[in-house]
């Protein structure tokens, strides 16, 4: 299937953000704020408790009004309206994308084939209401009698990537009287590692996977399934300490799970985007129902201001462009993702997946190979370890790096002057890059000649700050949703389906293949290029006679 849209880089709103470029490439934020002393607030908007400040971008009131031009030429509204209407704009799997219909409230209604969605969502979600007070209230027993004190989800990328970053977030707000991991690595480290010191018969296994055919997820589901029935010496044990999240009910009746203790998701639900899916099973069992219900809350509100704002005032949108005049006009390759958080600590490595596995594409929903940069790389880590780190080449490095600055005014752990000092530091990095201190500065300061450039900071460095009361589980809801509607914007103005991941596919494909060309017992001639064959070789000698033998 193709669509007929013009190529991006013949739209007139493109040559005319180009040219714009040119002008105010080399305008320092320095000028721009002395020229309008309300700059701070003139570029910055405040909706769903979420303060973003984008004054300390490399902008004009023509940018916006250039790149909000380009919106509405790359039909933004439109893609809204289709994704909210349930089309199925993920083109080449042929699906719709409704991961906003995972928060909708009992009474509104989204409609995938002519089907109502959501009283099959509330289903899902009251049966995990159910579930959770169940185990948490000792009800749920495992097999021999006691209650359940470890929680470990299995699953990986969009089955794992979002159950992590939201306990790690949520953990404030989550049960102390129980242990929550997660395994997604084949690495056997990371089964062995989450399980060591954890006993089986107080343990509930999560095998969270939509397509249950995972090879990561299945073989860490299979070695847990040994590790119980190993210990609890009987099979039917497994009924007992295994629930499943998927869509495929036959493969987890196979794995000897009852389908009554599996909890659905559906096609029109992303991996990257199921968080608050039931995929959140083990994010409900960790902070309570209730919490979870603020947490789908805080996504339906960023939901509503994405699909009603103006773009002039909608953040997901505002944040979504301003990435694609970095990527597209000042050729920035990467951004940086800065929580002043610690309970934040895996929020950039979920926009990772979000960001690049649903934008890093280089052909178009009209199948043409793109002729611009697409998705940046997107990386970070909390203030303020990152400072003492990789800050420096921020600073005072050769590439431009857009920063996304995230901090709340309230801790969740007040001590001392702790929280004061953590937000100093924000609201000064993002002066610094912005402001810069120039050499003639760093003279008068009494530095000697020769060391003055190694002291300036050249500065017009872009940061985007957003700034909210306090990190709870409604907040959460809306930061992540924040992401997901600008990876949306962004998606949109490069015309490439942001919904499919085929570029996962090829390095599958050939696991599978190597993975019996390993058994040294059989020895098989090997037919790869030189490179992977040597290496294949190495691997056999050095790992031993047998070992596969024993592990498959
Ligand atoms: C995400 C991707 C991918 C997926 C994993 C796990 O958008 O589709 O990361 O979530 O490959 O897949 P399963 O849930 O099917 O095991």
């Amino acid at each position: 299937m193709t669509l007929t849209i013009n190529p991006l880089t013949q739209q007139p709103s493109w040559h005319a953000l180009d040219a714009h470029y040119r002008d105010i490439n080399a305008v320092h934020l320095r000028q721009l704020f002395a020229d309008d002393p309300q700059r701070g607030t003139r570029f910055a908007v405040e909706a769903e408790g979420i303060y973003f400040d984008y004054s300390k971008n490399r902008i004009t009131e023509e940018t916006i009004r250039l790149l909000l031009g380009l919106a509405e030429s790359s039909g933004l509204c439109e893609r809204i309206d289709a994704m909210f209407h349930g089309d199925k704009i993920n083109i080449t799997e042929g699906r719709a994308v409704l991961h906003v219909a995972l928060r909708a409230t009992r009474n509104q209604s989204f409609m995938v084939d002519g089907k109502n969605v959501t009283p099959v969502v509330h289903e899902v979600l009251d049966k995990m209401t159910r579930f959770s007070h169940g185990v948490t209230s000792g009800q749920w027993k495992g097999y021999s009698g006691k209650p359940i004190r470890n929680i470990i989800n299995i699953g990986i990328g969009g089955s794992d990537l979002g159950p992590v970053m939201a306990f790690e977030a949520l953990r404030h707000y989550s049960r102390r009287d129980m242990t929550f991991r997660f395994i997604s690595n084949v690495d056997g480290t990371d089964f062995a590692e989450a399980t060591r010191d954890l006993c089986a018969d107080e343990t509930l296994f999560i095998i969270s996977s939509k397509t249950f055919t995972t090879q990561e997820t299945m073989t860490n589901a299979h070695s847990a399934r040994q590790w119980v029935v190993q210990t609890l010496k009987d099979e039917v044990a497994v009924a007992r300490h295994f629930v499943a999240v998927s869509t495929n009910a036959g493969e987890v009746a196979r794995f000897g799970i009852d389908t009554a203790n599996m909890f659905g998701f559906w096609d029109w639900v992303g991996g990257r985007y199921s968080m608050d899916s039931a995929i959140g099973l083990s994010t409900m069992l960790a902070i309570g129902p209730e919490n979870f219900q603020s947490l789908l809350g805080g996504f339906r509100a960023m939901d509503e201001h994405f699909r009603t704002a103006p773009f002039a005032r909608n953040l997901p949108v505002l944040m979504g462009l301003l990435s694609v005049w970095y990527t597209n006009f000042f050729g920035a390759q990467t951004m940086a993702v800065l929580p002043y958080d610690q309970y934040l600590k895996r929020f950039p490595a979920y926009l990772q997946q979000l960001t690049m596995e649903s934008n890093g594409k280089h052909v178009t929903v009209n199948g043409t190979t793109v002729d611009y940069q697409t998705s940046p790389i997107i990386w970070g880590e909390p203030g303020t370890n990152g400072q003492h780190s990789f800050y420096q080449l921020i600073h005072q490095g050769t590439k431009l790096i857009p920063c996304d600055f995230i901090g709340f005014c309230r801790s969740l752990n007040p001590l001392g002057p702790h929280h004061d000092l953590l937000m100093a530091n924000l609201f000064a990095q993002t002066e610094a890059l912005a402001f810069g201190k120039t050499v003639e500065e760093v003279r008068t300061e009494g530095t000697p000649d020769w060391l003055a450039p190694h002291r300036a900071f050249e500065g017009n460095r872009p940061t985007n700050t957003i700034l909210v009361e306090q990190l709870t589980p409604e907040t959460l809801g809306k930061l992540v949703a924040l992401y997901e509607h600008s990876v949306f914007t962004q998606g949109t103005i490069w015309q490439i389906d942001s919904f499919d991941q085929w570029g996962v596919e090829l390095g599958k494909v050939l696991a599978k293949r190597i993975q019996p060309e390993l058994s040294r017992g059989k020895e098989p001639q090997l037919q790869h290029d030189s490179s992977t064959n040597e290496l294949i070789q190495r691997y056999r000698i050095a790992a031993g006679p047998g070992k596969m033998e024993e592990l498959s």
